[in-house]
């Protein structure tokens, strides 16, 4: 049994999506912040960083940072063919892709949803929040390309790596024009929520 901590809107969304899909066992918690709006200690003592999600394994163990969670789950659970097996002649672009996501989107997302945590002078939010936005257009743009035809990235189906894209893509700033200019990529979006266990966890999540 897996135990998800997350919270709605956040990138705990991913996960719940792939565990609906897996057909594993699990609950999911939602970290909701205190009166003051900070994450309780008591959460910090699962991830040091009080960043959503963690997966607490069915040892106790923890697993925190959502690209790795997605990638062992889906190679752990391979009947539900979440990712190119590990000999696959696109495990390489899969594994490309989705690191790609963590490593830039994700941390654009970061600083255009919360900028001042970015500089110690208050007033540097605004131009961190638009720096965010200029790089968001180009990492979209190189995620595009790299897409091409779609709607999957790889071996021609939903894999974990379509759903963390498409999670990455809901919280686009401006989501209609990103796909007036990319259109692969709200196919890829629309193909990702067309399924009914996905569809169920955006929803959940207010996607
Ligand atoms: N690298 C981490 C980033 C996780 C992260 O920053 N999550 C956000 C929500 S999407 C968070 O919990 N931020 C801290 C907060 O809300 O205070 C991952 O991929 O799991």
């Amino acid at each position: 049994m897996y135990k998800l901590m997350g919270r709605k809107g956040t990138g705990s969304a991913a996960v719940e999506a792939l565990l609906a899909l897996v057909g594993a066992e699990y609950k999911v918690e939602d970290v909701e912040r205190d009166a003051q709006g900070a994450i309780p200690a008591i959460y910090r003592r699962i991830n040091p960083r009080g960043e959503v999600p963690s997966l607490i394994l069915g040892d106790d163990s923890v697993m925190t940072e959502s690209a790795a969670i997605m990638i062992y789950l889906a190679d752990l659970h391979p009947k539900a063919g979440m990712a190119p097996a590990i000999a696959s002649p696109e495990r390489a672009r899969y594994l490309r892709w989705m690191t790609y996501l963590a490593t830039t989107l994700y941390m654009s997302d970061l600083r255009y949803f919360y900028p001042e945590r970015y500089s110690v002078d208050e007033s540097a939010a605004p131009g961190i929040k638009a720096k965010a936005v200029a790089d968001m257009e180009s990492e979209f743009a190189v995620l595009s390309e790299g897409l091409g035809k779609g709607p999957w990235f790889v071996e021609n189906r939903m894999t974990a790596l379509d759903i963390y894209a498409a999670m990455l893509l809901s919280w686009a700033p401006d989501q209609k024009a990103l796909f007036a200019k990319h259109p692969n990529l709200g196919a890829l979006s629309q193909a990702v929520a067309a399924n009914p266990a996905v569809a169920k966890v955006w929803a959940r999540h207010g996607m």
